[in-house]
């Protein structure tokens, strides 16, 4: 299932959103795949440090920097199997995804050594990539929210966010940061960081898409951007091996 699914090429026809599953989001449609998908589909993924940290900083009393391999132990690893849904209408279904709830990450890790503001409204998280994400700590705390670094019984791939990602399903992707190396705790809530695309909230079930334009007519915007975003973005990545 993990070679059919995550497959190096795409066919175009598997690229296009066009499946409507029951039980799909307002707006949504199926992808038998889950591609690699970005803003910038020109760009391959980042090249990793030699040894990947994790910055935890902000609105805390100490700054945390963690050796990633060591932050998601086997104490409290959890699957989450789910689906994932893209701003621009695609979803893919059943995503078994491994790592550390950022619930128990904040609670175990963050609020004993870090010491957050107890005002925090707010995390930025970012990736090496540099793409950010603003999500409230209420969003963040959900309990099928992880800092994932397995997808589908293998170790994250960079196609899609070694070598750890946040997950949080109930998000549109752009909350949904991969390669992620630095989370920053904000008392008051930080602009955007997408611009107007980003909405503060961005759940999937409300359709916030988008923080003013009306999601129905991004839907109709969106959708044809899909299968190409989706091959250029594949491109990118067998360009960036080579
Ligand atoms: N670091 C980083 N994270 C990112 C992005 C990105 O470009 N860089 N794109 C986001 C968007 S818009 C989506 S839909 C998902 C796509 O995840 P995938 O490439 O694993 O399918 O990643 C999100 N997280
Ligand atoms: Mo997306």
């Amino acid at each position: 299932m993990t070679e059919s699914r995550h497959p190096d090429r795409h066919r175009l026809r598997d690229l296009v959103p066009w499946r409507r599953g029951a039980g799909l989001p307002p707006g949504q449609r199926e992808l038998g795949v889950f591609p690699r998908f970005s803003d910038d589909p020109l760009k391959p993924p980042p090249r990793l440090p030699a040894e990947p940290e994790l910055v935890v900083t902000g609105a805390v009393e100490r700054e945390l920097r963690l050796p990633l391999p060591g932050v998601v132990g086997p104490a409290r690893r959890a699957d989450v199997v789910a689906d994932f849904h893209c701003v621009t209408t695609w979803t893919t279904r059943g995503l078994r995804w491994s790592g550390l709830p950022f619930c128990a990450f904040w609670h175990h890790v963050v609020e004993p050594a870090c010491g957050p503001s107890p005002d925090t409204s707010c995390v930025v998280v970012e990736g090496l990539d540099g793409a950010r994400a603003v999500l409230l700590l209420e969003d963040a705390l959900a309990p099928d929210v992880l800092l994932a670094d397995r997808l589908d019984g293998e170790p994250l791939t960079p196609a899609h966010g070694a070598p750890l990602r946040l997950v949080s399903p109930r998000q549109y992707g752009y909350k949904n940061v991969k390669h992620v190396h630095r989370i920053e705790v904000h008392a008051a809530v930080p602009p955007s960081t997408y611009g107007p695309k980003e909405h503060l909230r961005a759940r999937v079930d409300l359709e916030e898409r988008h923080s003013t334009t009306d999601p129905r007519l991004l839907r109709a915007v969106y959708r044809p951007l899909v299968p190409l975003t989706a091959a250029v973005s594949a491109w990118s990545l067998r360009r960036g091996r080579r």
